[in-house]
């Protein structure tokens, strides 16, 4: 019995991913999680380990092809089992895969609702790969409008993808209405297409609004898959699950500035890491997170799961995009332990070196755009958790003090907005502030085991 190898989810927004290398060939005998095959996304670069044990009977996808997550990209079969068409070829990485075209999706992928016409034509064009209709589905396009230059006139992926390039519109796309007001409201458009349908949530469709009008100079590109699943799962989190609500705190971090400013040093010889404002403010997140684990917390159905271990996901930006690495058990870790880690992550996160485990599991998100000098922020919950906390900047702010006697005074103090979007279905608002309060106080207290 042959077993499926499934291109994995290597993190939330990644949707595609290029085979590199194989490091067997059909023929092989290969052990469980022996690495079995490299691959490139947009993010990570990584070493896939064979999910069972036994021979490998078919790669399915050639080295540099691009496929979905999800695709099937080889067979193993048992010990012993022989590989369908004879000899293995001589090098591993010199295997030329199957199908020539696309690789097949192991995911189902529901019939366009145009297969019912049985032209030759169309028939032939229907016939097109899984991943062409999957392409056709996402953008809702009807294959039969796309000039096909396979055999039959086949539509392949090139085709498709000079369909979308070229501006030509969706099938069940509304033609734009005559453009003299754009900005009035909308009517609303039931046919019009959705950002990220989940199938059986009666959530209406957005409206249709033409983002441009006719004769408008625009330039017009198709989303990258990347973007399509990225703005699926904000509006699936925000609009379809889990209900936001947010909560900013100010937060003193005198003590921390001060604090690092006077162990910097030593830190960095005695840790060989460098120290910044994170690993205090992860200190201090932990705290909360202990002191409210419905803020650790995920939701299934109607039962609310208490992860027990606490781990940090934590954005770091790239320059091509966003990663979210996770620290796993953060709770076991001292400041050292947590600075080194989060070096170590954003750094390989920079250098594409991170493996699929180090970017799953997160527990709870931190996302510091203060690097950027943004103020606050209040970002949208990365399903499954439950909250997300924001980190502002932390810059000299003139703020009232009042000393033992009452009098008070203006001093300067290393002040940061923090900002927590939490999801209110099941963590109230007095708690996400309870939670916020231990951070704060954490924060302002300045007890880290450094002094
Ligand atoms: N305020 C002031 N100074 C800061 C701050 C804040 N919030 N954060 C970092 N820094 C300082 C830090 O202490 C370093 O100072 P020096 O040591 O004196 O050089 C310096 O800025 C650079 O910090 P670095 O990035 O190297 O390290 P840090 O540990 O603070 O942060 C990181 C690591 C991976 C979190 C960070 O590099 C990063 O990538 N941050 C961006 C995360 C991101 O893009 N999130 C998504 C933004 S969009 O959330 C979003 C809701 C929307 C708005």
């Amino acid at each position: 019995m042959a077993f499926d190898v499934i291109m994995p989810q290597m993190g939330e927004s990644i949707a595609e991913a290029t085979v590199l290398k194989w490091l067997k060939a059909p023929g092989d005998t290969i052990a469980k999680d022996e690495t079995l095959y490299e691959i490139s996304t947009d993010k990570v670069d990584a070493e896939i380990p064979a999910p069972a044990a036994g021979v490998l009977l078919e790669i399915l996808v050639d080295v540099n092809k691009t496929v979905p997550v999800g695709s099937i990209v080889a067979r193993i079969g048992a010990a012993g089992e022989k590989p369908a068409g004879g000899s293995a070829p001589a090098a591993a990485a010199s295997v030329a895969a199957a199908p020539a075209a696309e690789a097949k999706l192991a995911t189902p992928v529901h019939p366009m609702a145009d297969e019912d016409d049985n032209s030759e034509e169309a028939r032939l064009r229907s016939k097109s790969s899984p991943l062409v209709r999957e392409m056709a589905k996402q953008h809702g396009i009807d294959l039969r409008m796309v000039k096909g230059t396979g055999e039959h006139g086949r539509v392949s992926k090139a085709d498709i993808e000079a369909f979308i390039a070229s501006g030509a519109k969706a099938a069940a796309a509304p033609a734009p209405v005559s453009g003299s007001m754009p900005m009035m409201a909308p009517t609303h458009d039931p046919s019009a297409p959705t950002l990220g349908v989940v199938p059986g949530l009666a959530v209406p469709p957005a409206p249709a609004q033409p983002a441009f009008a006719p004769g408008e100079r625009v330039k017009v590109e198709p989303m990258s898959r990347m973007r399509k699943i990225i703005a699926d799962n904000m509006v699936n989190s925000k609009l379809r699950t889990s209900p936001h609500v947010y909560t900013i705190f100010e937060i003193d971090m005198s003590n921390v500035a001060r604090l690092r400013a006077k162990h910097r040093k030593a830190f960095e010889e005695s840790y060989g890491t460098k120290l910044s404002f994170m690993p205090f403010i992860m200190k201090a997140v932990i705290k909360g997170l202990q002191a409210f684990p419905i803020v650790n917390s995920s939701v299934d159905g109607d039962n609310i799961v208490y992860k027990q271990d606490i781990n940090l996901g934590i954005a770091v930006s790239l320059d091509w995009g966003l990663i979210v690495p996770v620290i796993k058990n953060a709770d076991s870790l001292n400041l050292g332990g947590l600075a080194r880690s989060l070096n170590d992550l954003a750094e390989r996160a920079r250098a594409k070196k991170l493996q699929p485990s180090e970017i799953s599991g997160g527990t709870f998100t931190i996302t510091n755009p203060g690097v950027f000098g943004d103020i606050f922020a209040l970002p949208i919950i990365s399903q499954p958790q439950v909250a997300i906390q924001a980190i502002g900047t932390i810059a000299k702010r003139p703020v009232v003090v009042t000393d033992d006697l009452g009098n008070d005074a203006i001093a300067i103090r290393q002040i940061m907005f923090s900002g927590l979007s939490f999801d209110h279905r099941v963590i109230d608002g007095a708690v996400g502030d309870q939670f916020m309060s231990v951070v704060k106080n954490e924060l302002e207290k300045g007890t880290f085991g450094l002094e």
